[in-house]
Order: structure tokens, then C-alpha cells, then sequence
């Protein structure tokens, strides 16, 4: 146990859209059922972007972003008991409390124990571990991993295998293991199947790993960044489709799928955050069967429609979060598959930067060359 904060270097978005200052933060020690983490390394997701970008309802600043670290345990608050000091983690923004009704029921794994108060850029009871310049600094999605130590509640940690290397497993926090999930666990894409990829950032190249893992014979990626294909073939695509040029510019994306699969897709995910593709990747299913998994994450007021029609004639709606991975005990699994050779997720890795250089991560993602920028702490 520790009761003493530290000092050190966090990356503070101080407003929406304005680069992230690097700068000396206090990290208060960890408080019952808390840990304190020292992060070792983390990379750069979308969603960090959208926060940032001011466009997401639960954005709140001053905050510490970053949601996709991984770290070693440094202090402990009272009555933790599932991680110790020295410990190598991964804090999770998907907790597994494994009482609440949510994790109780066998059907999902939104844990909802601290949800509301993740949501509102607090600790659980109500306060934030962070100071900066004597002013409060919000925590994000319950990790905060763009800091050099950050605290999380012990059901948003992770203990993962020693010999796993922190600068490659950060992924697994977010990126790669939500999409390999949606395919494996939200859709249970079969053996045979073809699949429809919206989005060829990590989520939609991971979706395409799960895909092939599952045996799909046909897997078309679609992206309007003719850059992304040859990671995605490497991935397992066998088809590429971009909606904008000048063969397709003038037709409707699920046309051109649905000409090209003998009625649709047999899955299709969406893993790009724009509720017109969100349309696109339900309406490209085949008439009664098809199904859509929704993983983008779309900007706060947005909403999705199509004609009820397709629904009725057997087309299937559904979302996923963090690819239906339970935290605590799924995310250890995905280490030890990554170290036995049976997921990637090195190949993801485009960029390493300093931590210092966080704002060239981001202008990294936004570049379009980029699928994951790692940080090292
Ligand atoms: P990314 O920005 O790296 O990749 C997005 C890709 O979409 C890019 O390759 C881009 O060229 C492509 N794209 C953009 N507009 C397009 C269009 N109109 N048609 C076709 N392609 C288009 O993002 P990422 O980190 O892979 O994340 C993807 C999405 O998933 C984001 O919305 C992110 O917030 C969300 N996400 C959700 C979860 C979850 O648990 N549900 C987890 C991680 C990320
Ligand atoms: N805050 C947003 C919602 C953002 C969102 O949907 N987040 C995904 C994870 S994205 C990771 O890159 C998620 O897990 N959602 C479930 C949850 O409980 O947040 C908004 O629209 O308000
Ligand atoms: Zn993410
Ligand atoms: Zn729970």
C-alpha cells in the first residue's frame, strides 16, 4: 500500500481539439479497491480522437485520455486482492466486477458497476485522482493511461502473463482484441461465410483476423484509403472495394456488395463511426439472414435509420463493445493466445513514439498512413 502521491508527467487535454500539453500532474494515491499503475506503454485509438475532438456527450475537461496502456502495478489501494505490486497489467475501460446483474447474466460483457461515474470522468466515489496546477484533472473511460501513472479500480485491471511485452500487448487493451471479439464472440462468424469490413483502421483489420480465425472464405474490406489493402490482404482480405472511385463513386456501396455476393453479406461489420456506412453495412446483408455488427462509434446526436423492411426481411441490427470480451478474464486469454502465435498484433504497430511526442501520434491516426502509433513511457 501506498499513501503517498507522485509526481510525473501526464499528457492534459486542457480543451477540445487543442494539442495535449505535457505536463507535471499529481497521482493520488490509490484509495480502497483502487490501484496505481505505472504505464509503460500505450497506443493511439480513434476513439481518443473523438473524445478529443470535443464530439463525444461524455467528454469532460480537463482530462487524461488514452485507453489502450499497459503497465506494471505500483501501489495498492485497501483490500485489493487481485493484483499485487509488480504485477504487469492492462487497465480495462470494459471492468468485470463479476456481481453485477450484467456479469452475472451470462449475456454480455458491459459490467455496469462503475459505469456511471466512468462515464462522468471520476473514481467511484466521486473524486479524481489527478491535480494539475492546482486544478482537477478529469480521468477518461476509467484508465487514463496517457500519464505516467494513473489510477484505476481493481475491476478495470488485468493481470496479464510477465513475459508478454508491454509495448506490443498495449493493443490488446482496445484495437485488436474488440475487433477479433466482434467476429469470434458477438457475431460467431461460421466457417464458409463471407464478411463485409467497413473500415480498415486496427478494429477493421482486426475484425478481418477474427474472420479468417474463423474460417470465412470471403472477407471484402472496404475503405475509401487505398493505402489500407495491402495490410488488409495480409490480414486475410480477398477482396477490396473503395466506394469513391470512379467505378463505384456513383453507386450505392451495398449494391456493389450485393452484386458481388450473390444477395449479401453473410456479416458485415461497421468499424468506422459514420452512421451512413452504419446503414450501408446493415442494407449490404443478405435478405434473410445477414447480419450487422456495429462497432464504430458515431458522433454525440447522430442516429442510424433504414426502412423497417429490411429488418422484417431477416437482416439483424447489433453493436459490440470491446468485441464482447469480458476484461479480467478474457483479456489474460488474448495474451497468452498473442504469445502462442495464434493472434497478431505486432503487425499493427505503423509508429513508435516517445510519450513526449504524444500530439504527433495523433496527428499520425488522422494522416491515414497509420493504423497504431504505440507510445513508450
Ligand atoms: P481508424 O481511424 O484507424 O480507422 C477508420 C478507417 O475507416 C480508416 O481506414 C478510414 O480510411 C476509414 N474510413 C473513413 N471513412 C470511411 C468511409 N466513408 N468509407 C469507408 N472507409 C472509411 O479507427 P479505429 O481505431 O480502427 O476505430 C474504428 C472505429 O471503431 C472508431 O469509430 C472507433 O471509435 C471505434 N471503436 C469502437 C470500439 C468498440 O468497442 N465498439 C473499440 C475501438 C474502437
Ligand atoms: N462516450 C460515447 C460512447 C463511446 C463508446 O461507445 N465506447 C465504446 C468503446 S470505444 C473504445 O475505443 C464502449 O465500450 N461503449 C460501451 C460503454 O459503456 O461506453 C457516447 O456516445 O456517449
Ligand atoms: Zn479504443
Ligand atoms: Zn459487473
Amino acid at each position: 500500500m501506498s499513501n503517498q502521491p507522485i509526481k510525473c508527467k501526464a499528457a492534459v487535454a486542457w480543451e477540445p481539439n487543442k494539442p495535449l500539453s505535457i505536463e507535471e500532474v499529481e497521482v493520488a494515491a490509490p484509495k480502497k479497491g483502487e490501484v496505481r499503475v505505472r504505464i509503460i506503454a500505450s497506443a493511439l485509438c480513434h476513439t481518443d480522437v473523438y473524445t478529443w475532438s470535443g464530439k463525444d456527450q461524455e467528454g469532460k475537461f480537463p482530462c487524461i485520455l488514452g485507453h489502450e496502456g499497459s503497465g506494471i502495478v505500483e501501489s495498492v489501494g485497501e483490500g485489493v486482492t487481485s493484483v499485487e505490486i509488480g504485477d504487469h497489467v492492462i487497465p480495462l475501460y470494459t471492468p468485470e466486477c463479476k456481481e453485477c446483474k450484467f456479469c452475472t447474466s451470462g449475456k454480455t460483457n458491459l459490467c455496469q458497476k462503475i459505469r456511471v461515474t466512468q462515464g462522468q470522468g471520476v473514481m467511484p466515489d466521486g473524486t479524481t485522482r489527478f491535480t494539475c496546477k492546482g486544478q482537477e484533472v478529469f480521468h477518461f473511460m476509467g484508465t487514463s493511461v496517457f500519464s505516467e501513472y494513473t489510477v484505476c479500480a481493481e475491476i478495470s485491471i488485468a493481470k496479464i502473463n510477465v513475459d508478454a511485452p508491454l509495448d506490443k500487448v498495449c493493443l490488446l487493451g482496445c484495437g485488436v482484441t474488440t475487433g477479433v471479439g466482434a467476429a469470434l464472440n458477438t457475431a460467431k462468424v461460421t466457417k464458409g461465410s463471407n464478411v463485409v469490413v467497413f473500415g480498415l483502421g486496427a478494429v477493421g483489420l482486426a475484425v478481418i483476423q477474427g474472420s479468417q480465425l474463423a474460417g470465412a472464405t470471403r472477407i471484402i474490406a472496404v475503405d475509401i484509403n487505398e493505402k489500407k489493402y495491402k495490410l488488409a490482404a495480409d490480414f486475410g482480405a480477398t477482396d477490396f472495394v473503395n466506394p469513391l472511385s470512379e467505378e463505384n463513386k456513383d453507386k450505392k456501396i451495398q449494391d456493389i456488395i450485393v452484386g458481388m455476393t450473390d444477395g449479401g453479406a453473410d456479416y458485415s461489420f461497421e468499424c468506422i463511426g459514420n452512421v451512413e456506412t452504419m446503414r450501408a453495412a446493415l442494407e449490404c446483408c443478405h435478405k434473410g439472414w445477414g447480419e450487422c455488427t456495429i462497432i464504430g462509434v458515431a458522433e454525440g446526436g447522430k442516429e442510424i435509420s433504414t426502412r423497417p423492411f429490411q429488418l422484417v426481411t431477416g437482416r439483424v441490427w447489433r453493436g459490440s463493445a470491446f468485441g464482447g470480451v469480458k476484461g479480467r478474464s478474457g483479456v489474460p486469454e488474448y495474451v497468452n493466445k498473442y504469445l502462442r502465435g495464434e493472434i497478431k498484433v505486432d503487425e499493427y504497430i505503423t509508429h513508435n513514439f516517445n510519450f513526449e511526442q504524444i500530439n504527433d501520434a495523433f496527428t499520425a491516426l488522422k494522416g491515414g498512413d497509420c493504423i497504431r502509433a504505440v507510445m513508450h513511457y
